[in-house]
């Protein structure tokens, strides 16, 4: 066994789990306080996925700590703050996964408009020779706003630029490097857009981001796409905009409180859902996979880390 300890901070995918298992002494998430307490001074390292939880109390509890990799671009669930105080560094999977989440985006924008999970629904259940679907709308030249301008947010963009989509965003700034429409607020963009696209880091800081009052100007032609993450939107508000068809539809890879759905949105037809798989294949689960474990290789060997969040780089 390695001497090497590691802390699971969560279930980890097999792809991740396994290797580090392989590699070093891997602690499961659901240690018991015993075992925990008597392995803490040597845990050197937290292995986390995107929506892994690592509190201050966690952090503090284990001295030798050095490194929380996380595999995922998304790290709003560990306390950075505290894990900086403690001199921990954090990192992500940044990079490696743009294109497999705009891919994503794109196909739920083309299943919402066109309505393909329930076409698929229709031709299964045996229902086409009794008459035709409802005509859905188009998606080509129609106007997209994207909720935040980062690396997957552009990478929608370039898609969104074959489908002759005119593309606005909004961002705490404008970018003045980019060809596309700037607004300083998401109600603004909302009012501009056909399709508004979620893709905004989660925390504290976008929490209920898009309100009752984005729905509104987003309005009853409107569609909501959310792949950041659910805390982005309040779900309350986006039910009840369905519902009284204040807006048209939404697209949702992501939700308050995964893995559970409101039955509200699972009963509604205008709604595509799916289960956090923006990122989800075989080849770009591996990138991040490998990203993750070359943070940790690369600390226990005294290397420069490969991908440090921004708050840990120096
Ligand atoms: C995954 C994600 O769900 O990268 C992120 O932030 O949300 C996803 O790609 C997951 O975190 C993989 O561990």
């Amino acid at each position: 066994m390695s001497t090497l300890e590691v802390l699971a901070a969560s279930k980890l995918a097999p792809m991740y789990a396994t290797p580090l298992a392989a590699r070093y002494t891997l602690y499961p998430h659901d240690l018991d306080a015993a075992a925990l307490a008597e392995a803490a001074p040597r845990i050197r390292a937290i292995a986390a996925s995107g929506e892994s939880k690592v509190s201050a109390a966690l952090i503090n509890s284990l001295p030798a700590l050095e490194l929380i990799s996380v595999m995922g671009v998304g790290y709003d669930g560990i306390d950075v703050a505290a894990a900086k105080a403690r001199g921990v560094v954090v990192t992500h999977t940044p990079d490696v996964l743009n294109d497999e989440v705009a891919d994503t985006t794109l196909g739920l924008m083309l299943c919402v408009a066109r309505q393909l999970p329930a076409a698929d629904r229709h031709v299964r259940a045996g229902l086409w020779p009794q008459g035709p679907l409802p005509l859905s709308r188009k998606m080509s030249g129609a106007r997209l706003g994207l909720v935040g301008m980062g690396r997957i947010a552009k990478a929608i963009a370039r898609r969104a630029q074959a489908f002759d989509m005119a593309i606005a965003y909004t961002a705490r700034s404008a970018k003045a490097d980019l060809p596309y429409t700037y607004y300083d607020s998401p109600a603004k963009l909302a009012a501009q857009s056909d399709f508004l696209v979620v893709i905004t880091p989660g925390g504290a800081g976008t929490r209920k981001l898009i309100d009752a009052e984005v729905l509104r100007a987003l309005g009853p032609n409107g569609i909501l796409v959310n792949v950041a993450r659910g805390s982005v939107v309040d779900e309350a508000a986006l039910i009840a905009a369905l519902q009284a068809g204040t807006i048209a539809g939404a697209a949702l890879d992501v939700f308050e409180n995964e893995p559970h759905v409101p039955q509200a949105l699972i009963d509604m037809p205008n709604v595509v859902l799916a289960p956090h798989i923006g990122s989800a294949t075989v080849q770009t689960r591996q990138a991040m996979v490998d990203l993750a474990l070359g943070n940790l290789a690369a600390q226990f060997a005294g290397q420069p880390l490969l991908s440090p969040v921004p708050e840990c780089r120096a």
